[in-house]
Formats: C-alpha cells, structure tokens, sequence
C-alpha cells in the first residue's frame, strides 16, 4: 500500500511538472497503438491507472492544496487530512512550517555507528501528535521584528567580534533564549498559534524523517559537505566558508532544511540520560557536565563543528543563563515547532 501511494505521489510530480512547464514536453512518448476498429487496447499503464484512480485523484487535490514551497511526503499529507488540518502554512512574520505526522522512531544510534557517543542510547519514543515545524532554522531577518537591536550597530559595537554573516535569510545565532523569548513573543503575537522550541524527541523524530541511518539521507559520514554546512569539506566544496544562508541544501523526506549543519538548534528541554539508559551512558552525561557545565540540548552540529558531530543521535548541551543578547554567537540558534490549533 506504501510502494503504491510513492508511485502515485512520482506519477504526480511528473504530472504536475509537465503541468508547470505548460505541457510543452520535449521529452518524445511511446505512441499508443490503436486496433483496427480505431479504439485503443488497453495497456498495463492504463490498467494500472484504473486500478489507482481514487488514490491518484485524492493526493492529487491534496497535493494542489499545499504550497508549492512545501515539499511533503504522502504520509504528511495524510495525517492532515486525518486531522482536517493544512499540511502547511506560513505566518506573517514569513515563517513557513510543515505539519510532522505522529508517530513512534528508535531515538539514539546503534552501537555500531561510526563516531557514536554513548549517550546517544537507543531506545523507542512515541510522538503521540502531530505538530507543525518549521522548514528553515529561524533567520536573523525574522529574529529582528521580535528584536530589532539585533545586529544593529549598537549590538555590534558591543562585541569584540561581530558576526560576519549578517545577510536577512541567515540563521539567528541567539541560543536557547534568544529562542524562547521570540517563541513567547510570537505565540503572543499571533492569536491563532502557538510557538514553542522543540522538546529532544520532536527534534531528532523529525531531523531523521522516517530513517534510521547516521544521517537523514544516508549512513557515510564521507559526503556530509554535500548535505549540509559543517567545517572542513564544506567550505571547500559549497562555496560558504561560515555560516550559510538556510535552505541553501536540500531537504530532508518531510521538506526540513538544514536540520544537520549550519546552526546546531536548541530544544527546549534540559540535557539529561535518556530514560533506561545504562552505566556507560550516564558516565558521559556526567562527563560532559563536569568540563562543559552544560544545561540545555543542542542538537545537528554547526557549520564550525566537524562533520563526526552532524549526525541525527548527536548531543550537546550548552549554558541557557543569562540574557539571550549576551550570549549570541557560538552556532546555536533554533527553529520553532507549533502544536495543532485546538478546535
Ligand atoms: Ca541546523
């Protein structure tokens, strides 16, 4: 039933390609035969159309019903009509976020994975609802309405060394408290939804997008700088030598950009042992919070992190103290999750 919808959800890209392109295909197709009487016979395509017609129609008006910026799955597209919700929207500050279907995902990596901490232990989370993320880490353009002291000249005569990358569609490098104050913000400002970090599993359930690999589109480590901003290759191999504008890679299954790279992004709960987790576990919690005095989750690595820490089970924890604008910098920012609207 899944392999069916996929071939559905291809046939309608196609169509919906050639739609766009005003039909005029260059690409030459088989002609169809016709019999003696003139009628056409039929063929394993046309009985293979017939057989899905009902599928074909339904995703292809739902799929009219999305925006064309949100590249989603069937699966999303199902749960928002399970729900009765958009599969998408975009606020008015221009903040576009897709709906994450519910659902249960083996949160941690396996023994094996190359570079694995032992923190990251295994084990079964269920997502019990559906929430909306958002498809981009929030930029400074969109920090700026809550904030516009940020990136001013006053914010940077105050730090020894201003960001460099200072361009509207950048992520905001605020932390976890530049995010929770904008999240407050908005969810005051914006009277139909609410606005909130990401708890750990919601981060890590939608970065890995139905895959238990290292990393979303795959298990080597070798290819990161093709799929996202990290240190090293990257810089050498993008184009972007910092901190990269977002949504410059591609997208994971659910239409998320840059969920490994570029920021690492913050979540909204405290660094803590997975529940269940063994000895070895706690020991590197323990440890990180002796050298770091760590406090709250970070998680995807950053574009001046090296690639062994842009992995989907990757954890880190950073200082939440403080006031957001004395903590920006570092590559953390984040990107906010909003919980179906209550009917
Ligand atoms: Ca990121």
């Amino acid at each position: 039933m899944i392999l069916n919808r996929v071939a559905v959800a291809v046939f309608l890209l196609a169509l919906l390609c050639v739609a766009a392109c005003g039909g005029d295909d260059p690409t030459p197709r088989p002609e169809k035969a016709t019999n003696e009487s003139g009628s056409e016979p039929s063929s394993a395509w046309d009985e293979w159309y017939e057989r899905n017609k009902a599928d074909i129609e339904e995703l292809k008006s739902a799929l009219k019903s999305a925006p064309p910026w949100a590249k989603v799955a069937p699966e999303q597209i199902a749960e928002a009509k399970k729900h009765g919700v958009p599969v998408a929207f975009e606020n008015e500050l221009g903040m576009r976020f897709v709906l994450i279907p519910a659902g249960k995902f083996l949160m941690g990596s396996p023994k094996d994975e190359e570079h694995r901490d032992t923190d990251e232990f295994l084990h079964e989370v269920t997502i019990p609802q559906p929430f909306y993320a958002q498809i981009t880490e929030a930029t400074k353009g969109q920090f700026r309405q809550f904030d516009d002291w940020y990136q001013s000249d006053e914010m940077r005569a105050l730090l020894r060394r201003p960001p460099p990358h200072d361009g509207e569609d950048h992520p905001a490098q605020v932390g976890h408290l530049g995010g929770r104050h904008f999240a407050a913000w908005l969810t005051l400002r914006d009277k139909a939804r609410a606005y909130r970090l990401p708890t750990e599993e919601e981060w890590e359930y939608a970065c890995r997008a139905g895959t238990k690999t290292a990393h979303w589109w795959g298990k080597s480590g070798r290819d990161v700088w093709r799929h996202a901003n990290t240190r090293g290759p990257s810089d050498r191999h993008d184009g972007h030598s910092g901190l990269a504008p977002v949504a410059q890679y591609t997208p994971n299954a659910w239409g998320l950009y840059d969920m490994l790279g570029n920021v690492s992004e913050a979540c909204s709960v405290l660094y803590r042992p997975y529940p269940g987790a063994d000895d070895e576990a706690r020991e590197r919690h323990d440890d990180l919070m002796r050298r770091f005095g760590g406090y709250a989750v970070v998680r995807g690595g950053s574009w001046h992190d090296a690639a062994m820490f842009t992995r989907s089970a990757f954890r880190f924890a950073r200082r939440a103290q403080g006031g957001y604008r004395r903590v920006f910098g570092g590559g953390v920012g984040f990107r906010l999750v909003s919980p179906l609207p209550e009917k």
